[in-house]
């Protein structure tokens, strides 16, 4: 006779306004008498096997998919309902900011697409772009909950989204603390500087952030003292940022990076994850 009538109740109410915000797929929930919704906008599941509830899933995950958006609800809701969680997709420029990125989710393992969008002009009268990202830049990581910009920001959320990989502290420990010091420490001591030496249209110009870069270069390079690692003994997400922060600074040849720096960044650079990060990388066409 199967399994015992469950009366679990799941918020119906959730399904048909994410639908809504989609499109007109009301219409479709509405019409199957299966659902349950009661008065109140509750829906009640005989089991998870129910018609209903499949239809329900499946037609919610088939329209995100054909609409290419991601299911909105968060993702413990989503496991608690039993929805097939969607893949993460990061949407990605080769030899941008993106890359740390696609290094992070190569580092954690688990299954993501890589979504490679065209120049900024397309990307700007792209309205679905725009809505992930309100300047039209990547990276962007979308995931279950919706979209994420900013490269390190997603870098942290990754790494505290997936503790298993151990590439962060838990939260409110120490070890935490220095995983946000140094992770800021890369964008603004460190690429910040990169980039105005870049930027600096004279030599005059580029003194004082050489002259800041070389400083927080010397920076690193005492943290590294009798340590492989910047935060405790392994890897973490402050390596990644820093050490893709050094490669520009490398790249850029502005200061020299002191011997133990330089062997630093050639341990991460030969990490695994990382070399399989550059091998989607394709090199710029005027290298090819
Ligand atoms: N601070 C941002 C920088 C984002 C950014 O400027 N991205 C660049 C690529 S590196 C971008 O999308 N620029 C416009 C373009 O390349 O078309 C981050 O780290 O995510």
């Amino acid at each position: 006779m199967g399994r015992p009538e469950e009366a679990v109740e799941f918020p119906v109410g959730d399904l048909v306004a994410d639908l809504l915000a989609l499109d007109d797929g009301v219409a479709e929930v509405e019409a199957e008498p299966d659902a349950g919704v009661d008065d109140l906008g509750r829906g009640r599941e005989r089991s998870r096997d129910s018609g209903a509830f499949k239809l329900l899933r499946n037609l919610r995950i088939a329209r995100c998919a054909r609409r290419n958006v991601m299911p909105r609800t968060s993702p413990d809701a989503i496991q608690a309902k039993g929805y097939a969680s969607a893949a993460m997709r990061l949407y990605h420029v080769p030899n941008s900011s993106s890359q740390r990125v696609v290094w992070l989710l190569e580092e954690l393992g688990e299954p993501y697409e890589l979504v490679i969008l065209g120049d900024r002009p397309s990307r700007l009268a792209d309205r679905e772009h725009m809505g992930r990202h309100p300047m039209g830049r990547v990276p962007v990581l979308e995931d279950d909950g919706g979209p994420v910009f900013e490269s390190g920001a997603i870098c942290l959320y990754l790494a505290d989204k997936y503790p298993k990989a151990g590439l962060l502290g838990a939260a409110g420990t120490h070890e935490r603390g220095l995983a946000y010091q140094w992770s800021f420490f890369a964008y603004t001591e460190l690429q910040a500087r990169v980039l105005q030496i870049r930027l600096a249209g004279s030599a005059e110009a580029a003194d004082a952030p050489t002259k800041s870069l070389a400083e927080a270069v010397a920076a690193v390079d005492r943290a590294l003292q009798g340590k492989d690692f910047l935060v405790g003994d392994r890897f973490s997400v402050a390596d990644l940022l820093v050490g893709t922060a050094l490669r520009a600074a490398r790249r850029l040849g502005a200061v020299e990076l002191p011997v133990r720096v330089g062997r630093y960044l050639d341990m991460l650079e030969s990490r695994p994850a990382k070399q399989r990060a550059d091998a989607q990388n394709p090199p710029p066409a005027s290298a090819a």
